[in-house]
């Protein structure tokens, strides 16, 4: 098993080196690879040294796996030449996400999709997968009528230049600005490009890939996006409406139920879940359940996750992991 991972060099890349060791995932070999400017570059995994290497010497290695973290442009032109010699691409970018012949998958839900012929899987964004694990088991039980989402999110979701713009305004230094703003002591509701319709890329991403995921078109989802001077990990505000009514007790023994999660949910001691908390870890953490009073069958939620672990890095080897497990690669 020759394994790939693109974009090691970067905040998401280390985070999946660091998973990957604390997985311990099996592989005989390990390439990373980044831009030429990187090539030659040392990165230590599990005490050895490797050589950052170019995508075109990556290629030419024909891993069996490449995980991929080096932006959209890259899985574009990249992701099929891989796919070309025989490589099984887990893309984390948006280029492929919504491409109805690649599958877009967090694996607790829809795993079982993947097919051994499968060669450019998507990972779906970050704030979609925790909202999505959570709202699962709830799904499976009560189905999905609509989701109202605001989010709060961590600048690392933007990159490591991003972490520097907020950690130089702190100190009272000068920033390169990431941002078209400050972002450190404000709050920014704006992620991603401006869309035609008045909304973020990053909101028609949670839209989008809500419905892919669960293949389901009819659920309504709408949502506000908000970057805040945090990192550790995304929160999210989620009100869902769903088709039959619930029990709060039985809501949160569901969740309780479901691997990957977490319920941190006992206002009477201040326990909800907390960017800082959530920080390395795989899981997804749910609180704050309550009815909401003002409409039929309907729930209020916070989940936090670490953006970099289950939003990206985690579920993205987990996806290599599926695909071990059930014999595809
Ligand atoms: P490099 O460090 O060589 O620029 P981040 O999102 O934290 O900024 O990280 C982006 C990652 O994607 C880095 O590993 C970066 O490598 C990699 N990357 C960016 N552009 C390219 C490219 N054109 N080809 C290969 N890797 C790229
Ligand atoms: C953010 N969600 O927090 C973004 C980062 O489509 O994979 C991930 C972008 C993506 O800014």
């Amino acid at each position: 098993m020759k394994l790939a991972v693109v974009g090691a060099t970067g905040l998401v890349g280390s985070e999946i080196l660091e998973v990957l060791e604390e997985h311990n995932f099996p592989f005989d070999e390990l390439l990373l690879v980044a831009s030429e400017r990187s090539a030659g570059k040392k990165i230590a995994y599990k005490g050895k040294e490797y050589t950052v290497i170019g995508l075109k010497q990556a290629v030419a290695e024909k891993p069996d796996v490449a995980i991929f973290s080096a932006g959209g442009g890259t899985s574009q032109e990249w992701a099929p030449q891989f796919a070309e010699v025989g490589t099984i691409v887990i893309d984390n970018s948006s280029a492929w996400r919504m491409d109805p012949t690649k599958k877009l998958v967090v694996p607790e839900i829809n795993g079982k999709s993947l097919r051994i012929d499968d060669r450019i899987i998507a990972n779906p964004n970050c704030s979609t997968i925790q909202m999505v694990l959570a709202l699962a088991p709830l799904r499976e039980k009560y189905g999905i009528k609509r989701i109202v989402v605001s989010t709060y999110q961590s600048v690392t979701g933007t990159g490591k230049d991003a972490v520097d713009q907020m950690m130089a305004e702190r100190n009272g230094e000068k920033a390169d600005m990431v941002y078209p703003y400050k972002i450190d002591l404000n709050v920014l509701p704006h992620i991603d490009v401006f869309q035609e319709n008045g909304y973020t890329k990053e909101e028609m991403k949670m839209i989008n890939e809500t419905k892919k995921i669960f293949g389901d078109d009819s659920i309504q989802v709408t949502a506000t996006a908000v970057r805040i001077p945090v990192m550790g990990g995304h929160s999210e505000a989620v009100n869902v409406e769903f088709h039959n009514d619930f029990d709060l007790a039985e809501v949160k023994e569901l969740l309780t139920k479901t691997p990957g999660i977490i319920v941190e949910d006992d206002p009477a001691n201040n326990i909800y879940p907390m960017p800082l908390n959530a920080h390395k870890k795989d899981e997804v953490f749910v609180g704050r359940l309550r009815r909401d009073e003002t409409q039929a069958n309907t729930l209020n939620m916070w989940i936090v996750a670490d953006n970099l672990r289950k939003g990206a890095a985690t579920n993205a080897v987990q996806i290599a992991e599926y695909l071990l497990e059930h014999s595809m690669v």
